[in-house]
This record gives structure tokens, C-alpha cells and sequence, in this order.
């Protein structure tokens, strides 16, 4: 046991009455909803990054956090791992999820590097028996080291490619053996900085086989978890090639991937790409692409991916809504994408943040089955577009008319279209009474 959260304890719901700032008020795991348990719609996962390895930095400052593992080397990694594990005991969380250099550091070579996280993850694999902590997903982290300054998969020198694979050859493998559930790729480098020296159509093609290669690897040492891509259009890079879930899907179907890999969607990503994360989920899960949810928000005024903690229920209802219609996450998951502002330096401010974040979940899972449960706006939906389920409409869905066809009838029948209300505030008013 280490001292970093000494005098704090368990996190327990107590109610939306509680005053107690280190209580769930909304999020009851074990609670029934929609017919089942609130902690297996949800399946929170903790960042590695965000909540142990992050040091409070930004574009104008450095490190603000006092973290005693931190400059340690391989002794400073397992007080982390300690640490790590005590937090997600402490939050009652079921999942994490890491990038390898998060949990290790780097090592001089590609060798010594795999090695540290392999020593690392024998760690992880004692503690997740012991605790019955699980692995929502493992990542590769391709963008920080100045190597992949020009891309990993994408980058015009391909010793950069090799070098890459082997990182996630490792990561890979180390997720399937921890039982991980899911594997994501983020390829925060993979686009350009400038089109002057970028080939935007060889880089596709290296990008396409990168997770040909993954695919074929994951599918050759048994993992069944699912590969995720998480859509972002740019930052680090300028533009991302992975802009947001329909680009995704179109390079997927145009490398015949579309059916092995689905959508890992971030909520402040969406808004960079000038999305509302309900847009993503609904194209996504309209695609059969919706995988899994980094969650978290963005500061809508800076304009930068700033990773704070989800806290808009009625944002999360919306978004649950289109996860229950799909009948839930699968082996996906929500995964705490975010961090504490740099000033909030306690180790308390670490439990607030995920406290927060966890509450307006549920509150966002509750309103959504309630929502559903009420019928209302499903069938003011289904009756919006009622005119397709038979005659003409459904004769045109089947491919039965021709265009001369649907213009003869319109002259034979005298069809003349009056224009229907869509009714937005009306729904609008619908949807808030449920959160
Ligand atoms: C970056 C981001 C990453 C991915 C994993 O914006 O979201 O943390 O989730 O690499
Ligand atoms: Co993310």
C-alpha cells in the first residue's frame, strides 16, 4: 500500500441528497436500468495517462503536478502501477486502459522499451487477478516521440513503418494477454503538417496496410477483442486523416476494412471536427461503427482539445440514447479521456474529476431509458417517416420504380406534398423532461 491517498476511502453512492463532495450521487453500480446493472452499460475504464502520467503542463508552462514517481525510471513505474491500482479500488472502477508509455518508460531501443512494458505488465496481470480490475483497452502511443514526428504508419520513411509495428506488435500482444477487451489506434500524427511535402494518396495506402497488418496479427495470436480506430480531424497534427467517423468509414470501405474495425468516439473530438458528439454516435452506430466512448468534454471557448471531465447530462442522454437503441456498447466501454485542470494538484482533485464525470453518466443513462421507456419520441420518429413502410415508398426503398415510374405516378395520382412540421423545440422540451 503506498501513502499517495492516504486519509482517503472508498467511494460509495450515497444519493442525490448527499453533501459528502467524495460520493457518487448518481452513479449506483449496482442499480438495475433498462434492465441491467448501471456499472455493465457503462463499463467505465480510468486513463492511464491522464490520471497518473500527465504532469499538468500546457503550451505555456511545464509541469505543475508533484507526483513522487515521477523522473524514477523503472522504480518510479511500479509505484505508479501501486498507485493506479489503489485509485481504481478507490472509485470502484472495473476498467483501465494505457498506452505503453505511460506505463513504462523508454528504453534505448525498441528492445529495451517492449521489455520495460512487458515488466510492467507482468505487474498489471498479478494485480488485475488480485483485484478483479479488467482491461477495457491497450494502445500504442505513436505521436510523442520526435521519431513519428512525420507519422508512424504514415511516415514517409519506412523504418519509421517498422519501428511502429513493432511498438504495437508488443502493446498488441501484452493487451490480448491481460484480457483486454479492445484494442484502439489513435493516430494523432497520422496526416500532415503542410501538403508541400505530403503525399496524401501513398500515405493512404501505408496508413491502409499498417492495420491490415494489425488486423491480420490480432486475428493470428486469438484476440477476439475489437480493433478501434478513434476518429480526430487534427492536433497534434495540422489535419488528421481519421477526421471523424464517416471519414473513417469511407477509408475503411475503400480498403475493404469496413467490417473489422469499428469507432472508438471521443466526445471533444466530435467538436473539433465541428460535430456534436451525437452526430458521431448516430452516424457511427448507423454504420455498425459505434465501438466505444472516450469521454470527456472540451472548453468551447479555447477551441482546444482540453480533455476536462464530461458534466453535461443532457449531452450524455443523448448520446446513451443512441447506445441503448444499438443495444449497448458490446465490449466497449467509457473511458475517462480526461484530466484535471493544472492547478488541481491534490490527489483528491483526481477523485472529484472521475466523481464528476461518473455521476453525469449515469444521470445521462438514466434520462436516455427513461426517455425510451416513455415511447414518445421513438414513435414521433417512426411516424415521421411512417409514408416508407408501405405503398410507394416502400415500392421505391426496393429498388421496384424507375424514375419515369415515380413521375408517372405523381402525374396519375396527382400527388402534391404538403410540408409537416419537424416540430424541433417540441422535442426538445420531450427530451429535457427525462434529465
Ligand atoms: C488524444 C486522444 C488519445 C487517444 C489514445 O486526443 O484522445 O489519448 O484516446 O491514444
Ligand atoms: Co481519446
Amino acid at each position: 500500500m503506498s501513502d499517495f491517498f492516504k486519509g482517503l476511502s472508498k467511494v460509495k453512492y450515497e444519493g442525490s441528497e448527499s453533501k459528502n463532495p467524495l460520493a457518487y450521487r448518481h452513479y449506483n453500480k449496482d442499480e438495475i436500468v433498462a434492465g441491467k446493472r448501471m456499472e455493465d452499460h457503462i463499463r467505465p475504464a480510468i486513463a492511464y495517462w491522464h490520471t497518473f502520467a500527465a504532469e499538468g503542463g500546457d503550451p505555456f508552462g511545464g509541469r505543475t503536478f508533484d507526483r513522487p514517481w515521477y523522473d524514477k525510471g523503472m522504480e518510479g513505474a511500479k509505484l505508479k502501477a501501486e498507485v493506479a491500482f489503489e485509485f481504481f479500488d478507490l472509485l470502484d472502477v472495473p476498467f483501465f486502459c494505457f498506452h505503453d508509455v505511460d506505463i513504462a518508460p523508454e528504453g534505448a531501443t525498441l528492445a529495451e522499451s517492449n521489455k520495460n512494458v512487458r515488466e510492467i505488465g507482468d505487474i498489471f496481470a498479478k494485480k488485475m487477478e488480485q483485484t478483479g480490475t479488467k482491461l477495457l483497452w491497450g494502445t500504442a502511443n505513436l505521436f510523442s516521440n520526435r521519431r513519428y514526428m512525420a507519422g508512424a504508419a504514415t511516415n514517409p520513411d519506412p523504418d519509421v513503418f517498422a519501428y511502429a509495428a513493432g511498438q504495437v506488435k508488443n502493446v498488441l500482444e501484452l493487451t490480448h494477454e491481460l484480457g483486454g477487451q479492445n484494442y484502439v489506434l489513435w493516430g494523432g500524427r497520422e496526416g500532415y503538417e503542410t501538403l508541400l511535402n505530403t503525399k496524401v494518396g501513398h500515405e493512404a495506402d501505408q496508413m491502409a496496410r499498417f492495420l491490415h497488418l494489425v488486423i491480420d496479427h490480432a486475428k493470428k495470436i486469438g484476440f477476439d477483442g475489437t480493433i478501434l480506430i478513434e476518429p480526430k480531424p487534427q492536433e497534434p497534427s495540422k489535419h488528421q486523416y481519421d477526421f471523424d467517423v464517416a471519414t473513417v468509414y469511407g477509408f475503411l470501405q475503400r480498403y475493404g476494412l469496413e467490417k473489422e474495425v469499428k469507432c472508438n468516439i471521443e466526445v471533444g473530438h466530435a467538436f473539433l471536427a465541428g460535430h456534436s458528439f451525437e452526430h458521431e454516435l448516430a452516424i457511427a452506430s448507423s454504420l455498425g461503427m459505434l465501438g466505444s466512448v472516450d469521454a470527456n468534454r472540451n472548453d468551447l471557448q479555447s477551441g482546444w482539445d482540453t480533455d476536462q471531465f464530461p458534466n453535461n447530462a443532457g449531452e450524455m442522454a443523448l448520446a446513451f440514447y443512441y447506445i441503448l437503441k444499438q443495444g449497448g456498447l458490446g465490449k466497449g466501454g467509457f473511458n475517462f479521456d480526461a484530466k484535471v485542470r493544472r492547478q488541481s494538484l491534490d490527489p483528491a482533485d483526481l477523485l472529484y474529476g472521475h466523481i464528476g464525470g461518473l455521476d453525469t453518466l449515469a444521470r445521462g443513462l438514466k434520462g436516455a431509458a427513461a426517455l425510451i421507456a416513455d415511447g414518445e419520441f421513438d414513435r414521433l420518429l417512426d411516424e415521421r417517416y411512417a409514408g416508407w413502410d408501405s405503398g410507394m415508398g416502400k415500392d421505391i426503398l426496393a429498388g421496384k420504380l424507375s424514375l419515369a415510374e415515380i413521375a408517372d405516378r405523381v402525374h396519375a395520382e396527382n400527388i402534391n406534398p404538403q410540408p409537416r412540421s419537424g416540430r424541433q423545440e417540441y422535442l426538445e422540451n420531450l427530451v429535457n423532461r427525462f434529465v
